[in-house]
């Protein structure tokens, strides 16, 4: 990032007041600071199956439990533990129970492949992989000779353990007092997400006790919350929770509340309304897919969807006419979104709509900056921070950003400048009534649904054809996705490579939101005199292609 010159800074803060937050503590003591007041509270609601539910008593109970237990399987304070889960209890124990070790959680997806969840088991030097047995079998092949299934890593799951796994009880039915008493400095690592952040591969991102205390504290703490999430809520989690939006605004952020959290393994539009009207959830965090699913699905009409009182929707542009539709469905609830990143920690704006004491925003904002930190918009070409109504790239500063990318200083430094802000690569404004809007996105990441797709990986893949010469992967509008990877592909010499081809060749090696919709074969890729692919040009040749 560039350095502005000596001119004003325009920065922008909350509207809310500032608060003391507690983050010199460790994060499962904040989580749990004040559950000794609820025991009895439901926590976690299973979705599937019985219906079992844990209490908070319970809940902190296990995940003791599990703290002593990954400690008796050799996980020592700094290890890092994998979770390859879907949402489900044993994540949140598991994850919980790391951190009172002062041990990291890496999350990753299920349905990635091997061979990506090998790239995240090395790059995070995982000790443990916790999972489900039908996962285990992308597991015995690290395609590796010295990562050996059982002896470099132990593989724990929480349903009846294949040959060479430990059944999940190993970890949850050890002696809560046998936990190591651990020094946890505020500024060490609790999780490791991946990300491609603005550009290349996915990186681990470090987020520390610190910097989740802390953006927790954002949303829930303080006498007029954020999010103002109440004891007698119930919070649906149905986006996973090996995604930061998840795990923080749904997972941390209730615990810290005291509200339930239902957990579904996997969105199904029926299942999901079923279980909204039986468990009369009050507060739906969602992403666009979701809130397309809840306005548009006919299925919708034949359920009490009133116990809704709020929805949050974030991690993609939301349009303002499904924002509408959306409420002409749950007219009863107020509908806001947040903007996250997970470097950021990762939610940089909230609705104020949902604070306890709330304040109008409009439709299509992504709210406004959250309390105890500081945002301001540069222009991209001179660096120079921007007053309000004038779109330029987003940054955000404040003690709940990551620490840095693990081991890749240099990307780090591209992100976080010198004087700690963290560029987004997002380009956006806030209004005059410190609204912020998103309106394009200058850094590389694609988004499918919400989640991550690097086109840096993709281009790799493809490069690694012997029959492509050159290749680049952009973004392309799409209605129910938001937006597709699409590939643009220089063929070698004299190849027959067919588009079908070139999709099945990325499909077998990655994950399903990966996969291209598209390849167009091409003399050239753009470049730059520098020789980094002229994106914008790209982009702006689909959009041509789509619009005639
Ligand atoms: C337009 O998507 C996220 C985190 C989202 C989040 C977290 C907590 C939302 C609400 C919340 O409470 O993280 P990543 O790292 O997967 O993707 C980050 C990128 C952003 O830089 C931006 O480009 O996802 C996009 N994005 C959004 N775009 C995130 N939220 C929004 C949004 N509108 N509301």
């Amino acid at each position: 990032p560039k350095t502005p010159s000596t001119e004003e800074t325009h920065i922008f803060v909350s509207k809310l007041p500032t608060i003391p937050i507690s983050n010199d503590i460790p994060l499962h003591t904040y989580c749990f600071q004040n559950c000794s007041d609820y025991p009895d509270r439901p926590c976690l609601l299973i979705g599937t199956g019985a219906g079992k539910s844990y209490t908070f008593a319970e809940t902190h109970l296990i995940c003791r439990k599990v703290a002593a237990g990954l400690s008796s399987h050799g996980i020592k304070k700094g290890d890092v533990v994998m979770v390859l889960l879907q949402n489900c209890a044993e994540f949140v124990f598991t994850f919980m129970g790391a951190s009172m070790i002062g041990a990291v959680t890496t999350t990753a997806n299920p349905f990635c492949t091997s061979n990506e969840i090998f790239k995240q088991f090395r790059a995070s030097k995982t000790k443990m992989i916790v999972t489900q047995a039908k996962y285990v079998e992308k597991l015995r092949d690290s395609g590796d000779e010295s990562i050996v299934f059982g002896e470099d890593f132990s593989v724990v799951t929480i349903d009846a353990p294949p040959e060479g796994c430990l059944p999940f009880s190993a970890l949850s039915e050890a002696d809560e007092a046998a936990a190591p008493e651990v020094e946890i400095d505020p500024n060490d690592a609790v999780a490791l997400p991946f990300s491609s952040g603005t550009t290349g591969l996915p990186k681990g991102v470090i987020l520390t006790h610190k910097s989740l205390i802390t953006s927790i504290a954002q949303q829930v703490d303080g006498e007029n919350p954020n999010l103002y999430l109440k004891p007698d809520d119930v919070v649906l989690c149905v986006l996973p929770l090996f995604h930061i939006y998840s795990l923080n605004s749904v997972l941390l952020c209730s615990l810290r509340a005291g509200a339930g959290v239902l957990l579904m393994q996997k969105f199904e539009i029926g299942s999901l309304l079923e279980l909204i009207q039986r468990h009369r959830v009050s507060v739906a965090a969602v992403v666009p897919p979701l809130v397309l699913a809840l306005a548009k699905n006919p299925l919708v009409d034949n359920f009490d969807l009133s116990s809704i009182r709020m929805v949050l929707s974030g991690a993609a542009p939301l349009g303002k006419e499904l924002e509408a539709a959306l409420l002409s469905r749950v007219p009863q609830a107020v509908f806001g979104q947040g903007y996250g990143m997970t470097e950021a920690g990762p939610v940089l704006s909230m609705s104020p709509s949902f604070a306890k004491l709330p304040l109008p925003t409009k439709s299509g904002s992504c709210g406004n900056v959250v309390r105890n930190a500081e945002l301001k918009v540069v222009d991209p070409d001179t660096g120079c921070s921007l007053p309000r109504n004038q779109p330029g790239e987003i940054c955000i500063r404040g003690p709940q950003i990551m620490k840095g990318y693990l081991n890749d200083a240099e990307a780090t430094a591209r992100t976080v400048d010198v004087d700690g802000w963290l560029h987004t690569g997002d380009i956006g404004y806030v209004d005059d009534d410190d609204d912020v809007f998103i309106v394009d996105r200058v850094k590389e990441l694609i988004k499918f649904k919400g989640f991550q797709v690097p086109p840096a990986e993709l281009e790799a893949l493809l490069i690694s054809h012997p029959q492509i010469s050159d290749a680049a992967v952009v973004p392309q509008k799409d209605e129910a996705a938001g937006e597709v990877p699409v590939a643009f592909v220089v063929p070698s010499n004299g190849s027959e490579l067919t588009e079908e081809a070139v999709k099945e060749f990325i499909s077998k090696q990655v994950v399903f939101y990966k996969r291209l919709d598209k390849v167009y074969f091409v003399h050239s890729i753009p470049k730059s005199t520098s020789g980094k692919i002229l994106r914008k040009d790209l982009r702006a040749k689909l959009a041509a292609a789509a619009n005639s």
